[in-house]
């Protein structure tokens, strides 16, 4: 969708002349709250980061599609079946989007897959639990995609263009996933003693893992204060986190549910709700490849890759016969 034009990717050489002319420019510009466009200008750290985070996001996106598709063949009613059918194929989506927001960037839908598929790249932490229950799809509406959204609506002001435009509708569609989740654990949090239980339980398993999506503390950040300059990030980590806490923890009280943190209190002083320490040992185990489910998220994305290579192929030889172009990532696999 952003593909058109982009012969160079902003990678014109650097008139030696110039010195650190561009460079400040291009500062200047981001200062000025100027979008980056894929033919400008950009400094090679800038692109790179870019790449990073929204390969990661767009991975984030086909990995999060498991564990809530897990529970489309077991959905309690028609309604609820046909709701959890959007919400997946809405995920797919934005990766779609994101891994084409990345092409932008100068680098290859393929290689991006491959980087999953190979463990070389990162996606979100959350993905890698499992969906015990189908409470666990209304928490992960209303928690992981509560979370997400409080992550994205400043992306939407990103400094980078493609990936600004693209988080609009996805905020739209997050927005929407994390109400049909709320509504699922409200209709449990009102049910029998036995589905209030249930919500409870996803409660408790989910409510971690969703603070830590948020990434590492301040202090352990390595990107963020880069990213914050370059306006890819408006927000630190942390201060994400304390909005989605203070959002979330009177969600919980409507619903009637506790959050599993003993040292949960509202502070006066600063009208924040103050959380207790996060261990931070599962959030790197996780991110070493140590969470539950892992292993079983990338078989399941490289399973995928193996049975569609077939429509890869079949697509590559038709366009070939019509001397139009490969779709994009047939040539991968
Ligand atoms: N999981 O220096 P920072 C969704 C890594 S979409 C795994 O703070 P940064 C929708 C980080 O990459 C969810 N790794 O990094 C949905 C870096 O590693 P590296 C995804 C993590 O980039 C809902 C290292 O730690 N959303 O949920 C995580 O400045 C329901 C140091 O961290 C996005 O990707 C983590 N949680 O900030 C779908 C949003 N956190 O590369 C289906 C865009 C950090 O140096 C169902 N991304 N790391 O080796 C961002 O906003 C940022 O990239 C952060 C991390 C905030 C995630």
């Amino acid at each position: 969708m952003y593909t058109q034009a982009l012969d160079t990717h902003g990678r014109e050489p650097v008139p030696a002349a110039e010195g650190a002319g561009p460079a400040a420019r291009f500062q200047a510009r981001i200062d000025a709250d100027e979008k980056i466009e894929p033919k400008d200008w950009m400094p090679e750290a800038y692109r790179q980061t870019l790449i990073r985070q929204i390969s990661q996001h767009a991975h984030s996106e086909i990995v999060g599609m498991l564990p809530e598709g897990n529970w489309i063949t077991r959905a309690p009613t028609l309604r609820r079946k046909a709701v959890l059918i959007a919400k997946v194929q809405d995920e797919g989506g934005h990766g779609m989007y994101l891994y084409s927001a990345a092409e932008t960037l100068g680098v290859s839908r393929a290689q991006l897959i491959e980087q999953l598929l190979s463990g070389a790249a990162k996606y979100s932490s959350i993905f890698n639990y499992p969906t015990l229950t189908w409470a666990d799809v209304g928490a992960i509406g209303w928690l992981v995609d509560g979370a997400a959204i409080m992550n994205q609506i400043p992306i939407c002001r990103c400094s980078y263009g493609p990936y600004a435009r693209a988080m609009v509708r996805i905020c739209k569609e997050e927005s929407f996933h994390q109400r049909q989740g709320f509504e699922i654990m409200l209709t449990l949090a009102q049910g029998s003693a036995a589905q209030h239980a249930m919500a409870q339980d996803a409660l408790n398993r989910w409510w971690w893992p969703s603070i830590m999506m948020f990434g590492p503390s301040d202090g352990d950040s390595r990107h963020t204060a880069q990213s914050m300059a370059w306006k890819i990030k408006r927000f630190s980590n942390d201060e994400l986190r304390q909005k989605f806490i203070d959002v979330t923890v009177p969600q919980a009280q409507f619903l009637g549910l506790t959050i599993p943190d003993p040292r949960l209190r509202w502070d006066e002083a600063t009208q924040h709700f103050q959380i207790g320490p996060i261990d931070w040992s599962e959030f790197y185990a996780v991110l070493k490849g140590n969470g539950p489910c892992n292993r079983e998220r990338l078989e399941a994305r490289r399973a995928a890759d193996a049975a569609g290579a077939w429509v890869r192929e079949a697509a590559a030889a038709y366009a070939a016969k019509h001397g139009g172009r490969a779709p994009a990532g047939a040539s991968h696999g």
